[in-house]
């Protein structure tokens, strides 16, 4: 129907718009597969489909962007910029298509033209630009950001290559290059005539001005320049968008017409490489630096352009310099851009010309920081010897700010010469290193830690002393998740079932969960709740069969331990327990009575021995247990490979138990736990991070903790751990670890996972496995009996979901918001 034959029913009907949503949509689709990717619009595969839909869903969202940015601008908001190494996005379309409110109309549109929604979704390929919860954690911050209408941007660097895709093969793992770009990117825009120069090396010139002033500048620097990526992230449904502005590295070269003079052409385009070999890569390790060159690189890479980027629309508003705090907040995602506190120094210095104590001022009111590891091995240092040599100017920085920071110390605690050592931003030893955690503690306003435990122990432990010099520095943000994409987009069919019940308002006030609890009572919402979950486990399974070609029982207990392996979040301590059911099935078969589905996932550091052996080991259990016909249904131990965001989006909804089991006061946060509790998962977990609160949230009755408490980790390591103690007393214990050791997994080689067991019983078991080993057994049984009662289960289920409110990141943006930046929605 057309507006003009309505005739006299126009007063009666709504007017139909011009074209209907879905069908303009298709229309931009057919113009994209033709103009923008020079295909025939007759039979377009799905890929280009799939790239024709984003690029259609970014033509929308950067008109948004556009008029987001001029509300920002007309305001003259207080502006937070987010500076990250890392950003784990996950796939846009699906995120994109449900903020816009866009869903069935891209569905219409694609099913006329022959395709389902789900089918070209899933076309897409994730950017893995980050290692795990910390890049995860930095790409909820955004969302929220967008959906509470922050005037906010993150930076962080357009890697061509990011995390490593994974690989079993032969139960081991084997690393392959992540050519994330490879099919183009269809939700950016390239600026290429967008860019800072970045400048490293050299050496540091020092003359006195015609003022007779102290001048410094580098000579000789290397230039490197800066090309703007813009990504968009929409909020829900409010017609606000931000900017993700990665950086790549392009080599100056380009920009400098002495390329075309220069005889060594070859020469040339080997200096081109190696320049823009800046942004080719990200760091595979998580919590353990790895102290390279070329990281420094990149971390003064991202933090130069930034700045300048900052500075240069802070010019824009002629305004004093004293007014940059007012202005703008630096938030600082961990140490890795802390540089940008010199080279903010180094601008106003060396090239504004304020005095030390002007700039001072200015920077430590304009940074904040954020700590995401107690790990000693964990927080950065660099050898001062790099540091000067590529960084020059900025060092001399570093060691001014640490002179006048240890003159104040000097005074405020004469009787304490000893803390002068501690607290020092340069360890002095042997060797020289830049403490970077130290570096963002002085130059920042703000402190935080990610979990109400995290932020204790930093106060405590880690920072003392830093806690007592700056009291009012510290402070706690809880760690959140976007329900968008871990709720609503996971599992729409638990979202539609929550909305259909308490409508649509939780997915921008989680809190309003809480009405779901008068239904727990209720039998058809019990049902309903349970037939989603298990149509959700019978999906998982089948991807199961698809990609390991094993066969699941959809009604047995999912037992899920997806994440980074690390030592610490005791994987090992998992499959102990795996192999101890196996026992019991084996020597008793009646005694194990609910069948369980283990499944396991996650990325080793390429260059972590023992958790790629832990790895190796879980594939080896895994094998002998599923090819054993007396273990039958019983138990089945998966593990799915290159774990992601993508494949978290599949896991998180089909999980009934949730492994969160690290050694207490390790795991800073954790956000995992969040998204497996929103989704009404049950968590068996330490009294570690953000366990705790979940803990405090839903009930101690509605989840399994269990283990030592961090005080009594550190006490029975004070005392003198023995880990041996443990096996002599226990068994059950004994028998896990023999097996083991004598090869029982790997009969063509017998010795191989010796190496598991002499890291607990002769090497100290850092991470006291054996001594929780014992309370998890007991736990696991708890869980298993709370199993069997399906209705018990689902209540706890249920109210799992309803309590977690709390744990939205938009709560956890607002308080930042609230409590560091100083900056409201626009
Ligand atoms: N590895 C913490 O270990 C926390 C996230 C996000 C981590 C984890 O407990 O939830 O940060 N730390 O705050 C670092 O990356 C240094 C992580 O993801």
């Amino acid at each position: 129907m057309t507006s003009q034959n309505s005739g006299n029913r126009k007063s009666r009907l709504p007017e139909a718009p011009a074209t209907r949503p879905a069908e303009s949509l298709k229309q931009d689709i057919l113009r994209h597969v033709l103009y923008s990717l020079g295909r025939d619009t007759e039979r377009p595969d799905r890929q280009t489909v799939f790239r024709a839909l984003a690029l259609s869903l970014r033509d929308r969202l950067v008109e948004k962007w556009i008029a987001s940015q001029r509300d920002i601008y007309s305001r003259s908001s207080k502006r937070v910029y987010y500076l990250s190494l890392e950003f784990l996005p996950g796939p846009f379309l699906r995120e994109n298509l449900i903020a816009l409110g866009l869903e069935n109309e891209a569905r219409e549109a694609l099913t006329d033209m022959g395709f389902g929604l789900d089918d070209v979704a899933d076309e897409e390929y994730e950017p893995g630009l980050g290692n795990g919860g910390l890049g995860r954690l930095a790409s909820c911050y955004l969302d929220s950001m967008a959906t509470l209408r922050l005037p906010a941007y993150g930076y962080g660097i357009h890697y061509a290559y990011g995390i490593f895709y994974q690989l079993i093969k032969e139960g081991r793992q084997v690393e392959r290059a992540d050519n994330w770009l490879r099919g183009g990117t269809h939700w950016e825009f390239e600026r290429s005539h967008y860019v800072h120069p970045v400048r490293f090396y050299g050496q540091v010139r020092e003359w006195v001005d015609e003022q007779g002033r102290l001048r410094h500048s580098l000579e000789n620097a290397t230039t490197v320049m800066a090309m703007a990526c813009d990504m968009f992230i929409p909020g829900h449904k409010n017609d606000y968008v931000l900017n993700m502005r990665l950086w790549a590295a392009k080599t100056s070269r380009e920009f400098e017409f002495s390329f075309f003079n220069t005889g060594d052409y070859i020469g040339a385009v080997e200096e081109k490489i190696r320049d823009e070999n800046i942004s080719m890569v990200l760091y595979p390790n998580d919590e353990a630096p790895e102290g390279k060159e070329l990281r420094l690189k990149q971390q003064f890479f991202l933090v130069s352009a930034t700045i300048q980027d900052i500075v240069r629309r802070f010019r824009k508003k002629g305004i004093a310099w004293d007014q940059l705090p007012r202005k703008n907040v630096i938030h600082l995602n961990e140490t890795h851009p802390a540089v940008a506190i010199p080279e903010l120094m180094r601008i106003l210095v060396d090239e504004e010309l304020l005095t030390w104590e002007e700039a001072w001022y200015i920077c430590v009111r304009t940074f904040a920081y954020t700590n995401h590891t107690v790990l000693p091995e964990a927080l950065e240092v660099w050898p001062e010897d790099l540091f000067r040599r590529l960084l020059p100017r900025h060092l001399q920085i570093i060691h001014e700010i640490n002179r006048r920071f240890l003159h104040d110390v000097r005074r405020q605690f004469p009787n304490d010469p000893n803390i002068l050592g501690r607290v020092s931003l340069v360890h002095e030893g042997e060797s020289r290193w830049v403490r970077m955690s130290h570096l963002a503690i002085v130059g920042s306003f703000s402190v935080n830690g990610v979990s109400a435990h995290h932020s204790e122990i930093l106060k405590e432990s880690v920072f003392h002393d830093f806690y007592k010099i700056f009291p009012e520095r510290f402070n706690n943000k809880t760690n959140g998740i976007t329900p968008r994409r871990w709720l609503r987009q996971c599992n729409p069919t638990l979202a539609w079932l929550i909305t259909e019940h308490i409508g649509p308002e939780w997915l921008t006030d989680l809190a309003q969960l809480k009405k779901l609890e008068p239904y727990v009572n209720s039998e058809g919402f019990h049902r309903a709740w349970m037939e989603v979950r298990l149509r959700n486990k019978h999906k998982l399974a089948e991807y199961i069969r698809d990609k390991n070609g094993i066969t699941v029982m959809p009604e047995s207990l999912f037992d899920v331990h997806v994440k980074r392996f690390h030592e610490y979040k005791r994987q090992l301590l998992n499959v102990l327990h795996v192999i101890a059911l196996y026992n019991r099935i084996r020597s008793s078969p009646g005694s194990v009575t609910v069948p369980r589905t283990y499944i396991f996932g996650g990325k080793a550091a390429p260059g972590y021995y023992m958790a790629k052996h832990i790895i190796r080991l879980i594939n080896s259990v895994a094998y002998t247990i599923n090819t054993d016909p007396r273990v039958g249904d019983l138990l089945k131990v998966v593990f799915l490979q290159n774990y992601c965001v993508t494949l978290a989006e599949r896991i998180i909804p089909a999980t009934d138990l949730s492994e969160q089991i690290s050694t207490a006061g390790m795991e800073a946060s954790g956000t995992g736990n969040m998204k497996f509790a929103l989704n009404g998962a049950i968590t068996i977990g330490t009294h570690d991070g953000a366990n705790i609160e979940i803990m405090e949230h839903v009930g101690n009755e509605n989840l399994f903790l269990f283990g030592l408490l961090s005080h009594e980790v550190n006490e029975m390591r004070s005392q003198g751990y023995n880990p041996r103690l443990f096996y002599e007393r226990d068994s059950e214990l004994r028998e896990v670890l023999d097996m083991i050791a004598g090869g029982f997994f790997s009969p063509s080689e017998p010795h191989l996972f010796r190496d598991v067991v002499e890291s607990l019983l002769n090497h100290g078991d850092r991470y006291m496995v054996l001594a929780d080993f014992r309370s998890y057994v007991y736990r696991q049984q708890d869980a298993a009996n709370a199993f069997m009662d399906q209705a018990a289960w689902a209540r706890m289920s249920m109210l799992n979901t309803s309590r977690m409110g709390f744990f939205s990141s938009d709560r956890a943006v607002d308080e930042y918001a609230k409590d560091i930046w100083g900056v409201s929605g626009v």
